[in-house]
């Protein structure tokens, strides 16, 4: 290995220890305080828009990966630079490493669930990092030249420089004095050292990957909230919903079913890693403009009468033909019933919801009060909510995208106004209120299929409107209208289907819904920003 090359390494590893470390010491402090968990979070919060579209453009779910890879080539660069300049002399790659520590304390301390404690996983780590750096160096610099196939031919300038090449450790003189003079010092002699710097390396990698497995396995097992999920028993509903209409279900080949099941349901949200917020610590404050305060906690949910209702969650992020929209059942406690007996003020018209890793929805007073099934929700099909989508409490609104209104692992609700608060989101630059598009997909029929009779379906959607009409068009031809499935509910999707006698050919097939107002969607299309998509879905058919 070059002379940088092993400074690089003593760099790299330095750094990984510092990584591992301060995972460990993340273990009592708290998730989310380790230094890449902690930049990534401040990352994402930052990330302007036309950013953030893109990379959920390119990579899909796969964002957070992304990220993390990001995130860690740009450790690996910085690590490599800091071990290259590092001298014993000249500590800069220890100044390297220490900024970045601090940097990485700064942003854990900015965590919304963040003390000062959340400080120490950085700090501590590159502390660590920098000492184990230094010795490593002092080490590589007593250890002069690495050995060099071809000689150069030696340069008469630093013949003398070469003589105390153990207190300088500059690596043109090093390979000078190793190609030119032999016999100054012996070349096994240098090896060895080197052997010793190899050494060294390599047990401070071995330390920083031991260190990094122990923190994450002892993290995630002492904060996992999965065990405490399995053993919940949710309280039978007051008002369960009646079996689904077997008419819901058309079940036609391709086409989505009616009820998604939770491993199938989409999931959204800022969280790098899904926040484990147990029952026995959660509880739900209702404040801001109100009569009352009111805390509640899990075991008082289990006091109140529960409802089971079916509700189609839609993300404002879907674009036309998408799948980020699901329909299950949910259990949980009316919210208009909860916020009455807050007393919300006359003039409040906004609730800022919070979840527990600080993300924030604004949602109309007046849709969590005006009568709806508006949930703080504890049951997804019939489990608990299953961690990624909120355990142990979140809120569904039938009729409002996710972003405004369907804060998972929630705990706060502020009745306030939309003139005095801003959620995640809409400061972002996103619409502050998000009512659901009317919209339609097209499941089947994808790619190439036989002349004859084809079955086109597919699912449409106005949440709390309900839908009273598909419609159909063939290649610009006149709209038809398709077979609708049962509704169950207008706060879920509806199942239609269209029986087409294919000619062959290249066809393009279009679908619009009508809602329960008798209102056609829009043609307009828009994009997903600011306030969700809209444009009628097409589909291209080969018939042969
Ligand atoms: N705590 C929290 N809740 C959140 C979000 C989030 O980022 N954090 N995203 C919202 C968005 S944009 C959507 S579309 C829904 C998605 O819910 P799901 O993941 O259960 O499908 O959650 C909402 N609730
Ligand atoms: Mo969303």
């Amino acid at each position: 290995m070059a002379g940088s090359g092993l400074r690089a390494a003593c760099g790299i590893v330095s750094a990984g220890l510092a990584l591992g470390v301060a995972e460990l010491v993340s273990v009592p402090v708290g998730a989310g305080s380790a230094p890449l968990a902690a930049i990534g979070a401040t990352v994402v919060d930052h990330t302007p828009d036309g950013v953030r579209e893109w990379a959920i453009d390119t990579f899909g779910t796969d964002d957070k990966m992304m990220l993390y890879l990001l995130m860690g080539v740009v450790a690996l660069i910085v690590a490599a630079l800091a071990g290259v300049v590092e001298r014993t002399g000249r500590p800069i790659g220890s100044v390297v490493l220490g900024a970045f520590g601090i940097g990485a304390a700064w942003a854990a301390l900015e965590r919304p669930s963040a003390n000062w404690t959340w400080a120490l996983p950085s700090l501590v780590g590159v502390a660590l990092a920098i000492v184990v750096l230094r010795w490593l160096i002092r080490r590589y610099e007593a250890a002069g030249a690495p050995m060099r196939g071809g000689a150069a031919a030696p340069d008469p300038l630093k013949a003398t420089a070469a003589q105390d090449v153990r207190s300088q450790g500059d690596d043109a003189r090093l390979s000078a004095r190793g190609a030119a003079w032999p016999r100054v010092v012996k070349p096994d002699v240098a090896q060895v050292d080197r052997r010793h710097v190899m050494r060294g390396i390599v047990g401070v990698g071995v330390l920083a990957v031991a260190a990094g497995i122990a923190g994450r396995v002892l993290g995630a097992s002492a904060r996992s909230v999965a065990g405490e999920r399995a053993a919940v028993r949710l309280p039978p509903p007051n008002v369960p919903v009646p079996p689904v209409d077997p008419a819901a279900d058309l079940r036609i080949p391709g086409l989505t079913p009616y009820l998604t099941s939770n491993s199938d349901f989409y999931r959204i949200d800022t969280a790098l890693t899904v926040p484990q917020v147990s029952k026995e610590t959660w509880s739900l404050r209702i404040h801001g403009m109100v009569d009352r305060e009111i805390l509640l906690d899990y075991a008082d949910l289990a006091r109140r009468p529960s409802v089971e209702r079916l509700v189609t969650l839609t993300c404002v992020s879907n674009p036309v033909g998408g799948d980020l929209i699901g329909n299950a059942s949910w259990l949980g406690y009316r919210l208009d019933e909860l916020i009455a007996e807050a007393g919300p003020h006359p003039d409040a018209d906004m609730v800022l919801s919070r979840s527990a890793d600080g993300f924030t929805a604004g949602s109309p007073l007046a849709a969590l009060t005006d009568g709806r099934d508006a949930l703080l929700a504890v049951g997804m099909n019939g489990e608990p909510l299953p961690v990624e989508h909120g355990y142990p409490a979140r809120l569904v609104v039938p009729g409002l995208y996710g972003y405004v209104s369907a804060t998972k692992w929630v705990t706060e609700l502020e009745i306030t106004r939309f003139d005095r608060a801003q959620a995640y989101w809409t400061r972002r630059g996103w619409s502050e209120r998000g009512p659901i598009k009317t919209g339609t997909r097209i499941d089947t029929p994808r790619g190439a299929v036989r002349a004859g009779k084809v079955t086109i379906a597919g699912v449409a959607w106005a949440q709390h409107r309900g839908i009273d009409a598909v419609e159909v068009q063939i290649d610009n031809g006149p709209w038809q209208p398709a077979r609708l499935a049962a509704e169950p509910s207008v706060d879920t999707w509806r199942q239609w289907s269209y029986d087409w006698d294919a000619p062959a050919g290249t066809h393009t097939v279009r679908a619009r819904a009508t809602d329960g107002t008798g209102t056609v969607q829009t043609a307009q299309v828009a994009d997903v920003i600011p306030d969700g998509a809209s444009g009628y879905p097409s589909r291209t058919i080969r018939v042969g």
